[in-house]
């Protein structure tokens, strides 16, 4: 069975140029060149790139808030209309103030005058900023996943949809973690309309993909499985991510949560994969979706996981034995060079090329 890449220089349209991290402002590390990066990697396997085809909005209002989508569309505008790239100086939207639902929730609940208020109404953090593209890129991604889900649709055995920024800490009406629209929940809700049965994601990220939880927290047409660094430990989403979290109404015994300590190796993260994937197998799943972020890689700045280029190998194989129809959505993997490795060996378990390992090629400038 082959596999289809979706990518295109959009990929690198979103540049948060930096971030807001309590208080103050950090480089941040969901830049453009992983988009780079990731073309590198689909590059070395050999593997065709196709052009993602847009989509309307229709897929994507089926998940999100109609509101937050057009918030996204038209936020960078009205902040720069608003005047504050000039004074104070922030040319990104950033937000100050959030809704906390304890002071507010008794009120009617109103969309606030001022830009900066509204930066706080959707935005769970002050990580995820808004800049001149990054729109066009929060679409591409949507676009690209929807692409490789039409491709899964037409007999297309597995697909990669590489894709930043990333989506799965995005929920219904929110959006944080260097994610906006939730890729992966999006071509999942997609491909169940399409009427192929229940569709299996397994997260693989390093964090919790607290946003397809909630979207699907009620759902039994969607199983949503994520192996993650235990967020009990101190770790980005801090509030979900834990065991006995596991759905409710219908949605109950379709999410499941298999957090690993701070240090895990290989062998925890394959065995939990492997219990992911099993749970996918005995609830009848028709097609898979991977949200597949490699930052549970040793190198990562982002977690403290200690995963190796063989045991994202052997996570890869354990999720092309499942033998289902598979598509593969980008997600989080921040060290550039291990981001191109990690990748690379979980990809080449779905390419018909199969076992040669592949050469590493420096990237050019400072990784
Ligand atoms: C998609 C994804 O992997 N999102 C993860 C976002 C985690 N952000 C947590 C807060 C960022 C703070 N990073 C500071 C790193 C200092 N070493
Ligand atoms: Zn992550």
């Amino acid at each position: 069975m082959t596999l289809a890449a979706i990518w295109s220089e959009a990929s690198r349209s979103h540049d948060p140029a930096g971030e807001v991290w309590i208080g103050v402002p950090i480089e941040g590390d969901e830049t453009p060149e992983r988009g780079t990066v990731m073309k590198r990697a689909i590059d070395g396997l050999g593997l065709d790139v196709i052009e993602p085809h847009p989509h309307g909005d229709r897929a994507i209002t089926a998940i999100h808030d109609p509101g937050m989508l057009e918030y996204l569309r038209t936020a960078y505008d009205e902040w720069v209309a608003a005047g504050y790239p000039d004074d104070p100086g922030q040319d990104r939207v950033v937000a100050y103030a959030f809704r906390h639902p304890g002071a507010f929730g008794h009120v009617a609940e109103r969309l606030p005058r001022s830009r900066t208020a509204m930066a706080g109404v959707y935005c769970m953090d002050t990580c995820t900023v808004l800049g001149p593209g990054s729109y066009t890129g929060i679409r591409y991604a949507v676009d690209a996943a929807l692409t490789a889900a039409d491709l899964i649709l037409a007999g297309e055995g597995h697909a990669y949809a590489a894709v930043r920024p990333p989506g799965h800490h995005a929920g219904t009406d929110y959006f944080g973690g260097s994610c906006y629209l939730n890729n992966a929940a999006i071509a999942a809700h997609h491909l169940v309309g399409a009427g192929g049965g229940r569709v299996g994601i397994i997260d693989i990220d390093a964090h919790h993909g607290n946003g397809t939880q909630q979207i699907f927290y009620e759902r039994d047409d969607v199983l949503y499985a994520s192996v993650h660094v235990d967020p009990g430990e101190g770790w980005f989403p801090h509030w979900s991510g834990f065991s006995d979290e596991i759905g409710v109404g219908p949605g109950v015994g379709f999410n499941r949560n298999f957090p690993l300590a701070p240090g895990s190796d290989d062998d925890a993260f394959v065995d939990a994969v492997i219990t992911a994937g099993e749970l996918v197998t005995d609830k009848g799943c028709a097609a898979l979706v991977v949200s597949l972020g490699v930052d549970a890689g040793r190198e990562d700045p982002e977690s403290p996981l200690q995963v190796s280029a063989a045991g994202f190998s052997r996570a890869g194989s354990v999720l092309r034995e499942l033998a289902l129809p598979t598509l593969l959505v980008q997600e989080g993997g921040y060290h550039l060079l291990a981001l191109q490795r990690d990748l690379t060996a979980i990809l080449n378990r779905f390419s018909s090329a199969g076992g040669a390992d592949h050469e590493l090629e420096p990237l050019a400038g400072p990784g």
